[in-house]
């Protein structure tokens, strides 16, 4: 365990509370600029202590983000990133997402996997990922930046748990095997209109090969994923924001569709 120094103790109540009370707040680095990435992740763990203590949340698995070149591009980045989903993110298909809860939400479409194995290390392959995993699904991942107009650099939303918010898993979930899951066609649709299309081919070339790379860079930090963790891969398209009243849905090929509505 590190120390954390008083500055990380400030940052990381500057976004406890900026989540807690659903306000947006100034990103980090314009009162930090010389923070790096790895001192990002550092904030994103002491955050998740802050939660495990304050609020009693558990780690239930990843996410990845900025998986997508469109994305990196659109960010200036060429490197994803990757945050922790909490008990309290996961949200289901008959209870509705409340906007109240939330600051300037947007959804996407991702695959969720499921692990039926422990896996860490540093030399991880899409192979590995996938002999690790029993079952994929469907998903939606609300990310909601608790920066001002969802505007930020990659420290800031590294330290952001990467926007991290809540997220929906279909209720089907199959084996991996049944599958090609480097090319799964995408809809998303908004209030009965299509949104947004897609393959999982986006996510780096293959979702597998995108966790693998996260589970490299938690290995490298000597952590690593449980059998039972969720890990969702990364955005197949942008996100789309929604208001009280909207309903989405995401089909994908093979996988079967989620649903999400918000009041
Ligand atoms: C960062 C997180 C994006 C993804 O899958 O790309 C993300 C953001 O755009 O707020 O989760």
């Amino acid at each position: 365990m590190t120390l954390l120094t008083n500055k990380n103790k400030e940052i990381i109540e500057y976004l406890y509370a900026a989540e807690r009370d659903v306000r947006e707040v100034i990103k980090v680095t314009d009162e930090y600029p010389e923070l790096t990435v790895k001192d990002a992740y550092e904030l994103q763990d002491g955050l998740l202590a802050r939660k495990l203590v304050e609020a009693g949340t558990k780690t239930v698995g990843v996410k990845l983000g900025l998986t997508s070149k469109a994305k990196q591009v659109m960010m200036g980045v060429n490197e994803a990133i990757y945050g922790y989903l909490h008990n309290d993110m996961l949200a289901f298909e008959w209870e509705a997402i409340r906007y109240s809860e939330l600051i300037h939400p947007k959804v996407e479409p991702e695959i969720a996997f499921l692990l039926g194995k422990d896996l860490q290390g540093e030399n991880i392959t899409e192979e590995d990922v996938l002999d690790a995993t029993q079952y994929v699904a469907p998903a939606l991942e609300v990310i909601d930046s608790r920066y001002k107009d969802f505007r930020f650099t990659l420290v800031d939303v590294v330290a952001d748990n990467c926007s991290s918010a809540k997220f929906v898993v279909g209720s089907k979930w199959i084996s991996p095997s049944t599958l090609d899951l480097g090319n799964v066609g995408m809809v998303m649709s908004k209030n009965g209109e299509v949104a947004q299309t897609g393959s999982s081919a986006a996510v780096l070339g293959h979702p597998a090969t995108a966790i693998a790379w996260a589970v490299n860079e938690l290995g490298a930090r000597g952590k690593g994923l449980k059998k039972g963790d969720i890990i969702l891969s990364g955005a197949i398209t942008e996100a789309i924001a929604f208001k009280p009243g909207d309903s989405v849905i995401a089909n994908f090929e093979g996988l079967g569709s989620v649903s999400m509505y918000c009041k």
